[in-house]
């Protein structure tokens, strides 16, 4: 099984044939596979590998610092962020029992959005698992439902090239999260370091290599375009797969060469510049208005690294109700016809595939005047465009997030929470690149924003990080606000407080005839600038009048070191538009100050499909 990757490695690998520990070996892989940050807790059953992070550190001019968290949930989550702010593979390193639990979520999370991450526990001895030994935990079972793949190495001779594989599968195909489980006695093992060789994996390679080289067929070039060719309003709708797959790029090709208008999902965002005169924005049950309008009224859609996930098509039967044709591009074939049938599909490389087509059009002179339909969406666009009550003498968020667009101009990299100001930041503020764009899409894990913009500015030191945060979301990794002065992080932390788990007030408002059941916190006492200060942020401020909102949100951008901004916004301030859950698009309330093309009545969701 070996192949190029190994022998060059092999060839050049100065301590091939050298003895030392399985602890040593883990940290000379990682540092092999190009691992610049680790993000961990540590714990008995992980020092081993601590210590030899330690003296690859002295030896090596702290080439791989350890960041550790408050929580290791938060080590997960900054693995992640670094994941997705890099496309590099984000490392989290826990102890045994508690340790690598605590990091079960950001797992999840992890595997729901496609991040590739390794998360290296710590295990007891392997003569100790199953004893309910100290600080044990059944991790292969516990993860094995959650990852992408788990270890648990119990020959240590099989360690260096576990580790190896562990990011080859991380990385390759549809990405996502590894879990090495490694006994204590594994990592106090000494023998022989290899330097190259990975484990057989024969199924996983072979489906690798098979879709690295499945290139669209000449024929199936040719039945697209005869498809495409016959659309007269052809759209596409790019998801998170074009990020993943670092296929903005081709993408903005496709879409530019051949004039397509593009849709994103919430994870697909950035995969054009949303300034770009063809992006229609965010499509869903929060998307723009008239990104929405625009996936009714195509005859054509182009599905590409998306998946018709229900806050996209809550109602499959009558997504894109006039499409006559549905093409669907992914790495993964078990999205192809898993909820939507399509007419065309190909299971590959997206930049590959977009780029082929590219090619095969210009040799078959492919040309079409979609002109009516650009004028059609330009009309949606400005006609149906985002808005809210600019009049309000409260501070209305979307405000807030205007003041914050128009001195990042699209650059930043925004993280979120879950809840209301992640959709309202996914709304109104621009993304010129991939990669800017952080959030917790499938799982909508609160807690996720703090920890994902410090991973995200570990890996991008040079761009400004903004964590847009709600004032529950926050609560759950508060303790990683002290991670960013530790680390003295330029790290920007906004709060949206409307006094509680707004989101969750929105759903009850709707469909509980607005009993706030266990979501209002207008009572608590929280002090989060205090917080912020306790935590030694040397700017760190609270907002509450709207007249100031441009000079203060200047003054903290501008703000050189970390820095932290409470403000306290319209209580009452919704998410629109919104298509209820199980709903189609004809059912989208756009609110008071989004036209919309239809009068729609509020309708209470089929209590079976309310989630
Ligand atoms: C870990 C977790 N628990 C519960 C939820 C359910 N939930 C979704 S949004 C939300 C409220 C979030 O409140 P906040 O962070 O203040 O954001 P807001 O909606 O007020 O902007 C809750 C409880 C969740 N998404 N994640
Ligand atoms: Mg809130």
């Amino acid at each position: 099984m070996k192949d190029r990757y190994d022998m060059v490695n092999q060839a050049a690998h100065p301590l091939a044939g050298a003895s030392m520990t399985g602890a040593d070996m883990v940290v000379q892989v990682l540092s092999d596979e190009g691992v610049d940050t680790i993000f961990g807790y540590s714990g008995g059953a992980i020092l081993p590998i601590y210590d030899a992070v330690f003296r690859f550190n002295l030896e090596h001019g702290s080439a791989m610092p350890l960041i550790v968290p408050a929580n290791e949930q938060g080590a997960g989550f900054m693995a992640a962020g670094y994941a997705r702010a890099s496309g590099r593979v984000g490392v989290a390193m826990v102890t045994s029992g508690p340790g690598a639990t605590n990091t079960v979520t950001p797992v999840r999370d992890s595997m729901a959005d496609s991040v590739p991450i390794v998360v290296i526990c710590g295990q007891v001895a392997t003569t100790a698992i199953g004893t309910d030994a100290f600080q044990e935990a059944p991790v292969p079972s516990i993860m094995g439902a959650v990852a992408k793949h788990v270890f648990l190495i119990t020959d240590p001779t099989k360690l260096e090239a576990t580790v190896r594989t562990a990011f080859e599968i991380a990385r390759t195909g549809r990405p996502g999260p590894v879990v090495l489980d490694i006994p204590k006695d594994v990592q106090n093992w000494k023998g022989v370091f290899h330097g190259s060789g990975r484990l057989p994996v024969p199924g996983y390679r072979q489906r690798m290599n098979r879709l690295g080289a499945n290139k669209l067929p000449e024929a199936a070039c040719a039945d697209f375009f005869a498809a495409l060719g016959r659309a007269r309003r052809p759209l596409i709708y790019a998801g998170g797969g074009v990020i993943n797959g670092n296929a903005s790029f081709a993408l903005r090709e496709f879409s530019r060469e051949l004039k397509i208008p593009v849709v994103t999902t919430l994870m697909g965002i950035g995969a054009i510049d949303t300034t770009d005169p063809l992006a229609m924005r965010m499509l869903g049950m929060h998307g723009a208005a008239f990104a929405n309008y625009a996936v009714d009224d195509c005859d054509c859609l182009l599905a590409i690294g998306a998946r018709f996930d229900d806050r996209v098509a809550g109602n499959p039967g009558k997504f894109a109700p006039g499409a006559k044709f549905i093409a669907h591009f992914d790495i993964d074939a078990s999205e192809i016809n898993k909820v939507k049938r399509i007419d065309w599909s190909h299971v590959g490389l997206v930049p590959d595939a977009l780029l082929a087509l590219l090619d095969y059009g210009r040799r078959i002179g492919f040309r079409r005047d979609w002109s009516e339909w650009q004028v059609h969406c330009d009309e949606l666009r400005s006609r149906h465009a985002m808005n809210y009550d600019r009049d309000s003498e409260l501070i209305q968020p979307y405000y807030v997030i205007e003041a914050i667009n128009a001195l990042t101009d699209g650059e930043a990299i925004i993280a979120t929470g879950v809840g209301q100001h992640q959709m309202w930041a996914a709304q109104y503020f621009d993304f010129r690149s991939p990669r800017l764009w952080l959030t917790s899409g499938s799982m909508g894990t609160m807690g996720f924003g703090l920890p994902a913009a410090i991973g995200a500015q570990f890996a991008q030191r040079q761009r400004l990080v903004i964590d847009i945060d709600g004032d529950a979301s926050i609560r759950m990794n508060i303790g990683e606000l002290e991670t960013v002065t530790t680390y003295d992080l330029p790290v920007k932390v906004v709060v949206l407080n409307n006094c509680g788990d707004g989101m969750v007030k929105q759903w009850q408002k709707l469909f509980f005839k607005g009993r706030l059941s266990a979501s209002d916190k207008s009572l608590h006492k929280k002090d989060f600038v205090k917080a912020a200060l306790a935590d030694g942020f040397p700017y760190a401020v609270r907002l509450d009048r709207k007249s100031d909102v441009a000079r203060v949100v200047e003054e903290f951008i501008r703000f050189p070191g970390p820095a932290f901004l409470e403000v306290m916004i319209d209580a009452d301030a919704g998410v629109y538009p919104m298509v209820g859950p199980g709903q189609s698009y004809d059912a989208m309330i756009t609110g008071e100050h989004i036209a919309s093309r239809t009068a729609v009545e509020i309708q209470a969701p089929d209590a079976s499909k309310m989630f």
